[in-house]
């Protein structure tokens, strides 16, 4: 298990947090998530093996926020 800090960007409120927390947690090979509105970004316990990075970072874009590497 990994914990990985990942860069969410675009966030304005409590309702972006519970939705970038959602689409992280239903990913295969999530474990936990903690998203920062203040600190712009999310950190996520994960299984390397079952889900990457760059696969943590897609989903958040795909939510419709920024995640620069
Ligand atoms: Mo708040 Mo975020 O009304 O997409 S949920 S700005």
């Amino acid at each position: 298990m990994n914990e990985t800090t990942i860069k969410v960007e675009g966030m304005s409120c409590g309702g972006c947090v519970k939705n970038v927390t959602g689409v992280l947690k239903a990913l295969p090979g999530v474990e936990d998530v903690q998203v920062s509105l203040e600190g712009a970004s999310a950190t996520v316990r994960h299984d390397p093996a079952k889900v990457s990075v760059e696969a943590l970072r897609a989903a958040v874009e795909g939510a419709g926020f920024d995640s620069p590497a």
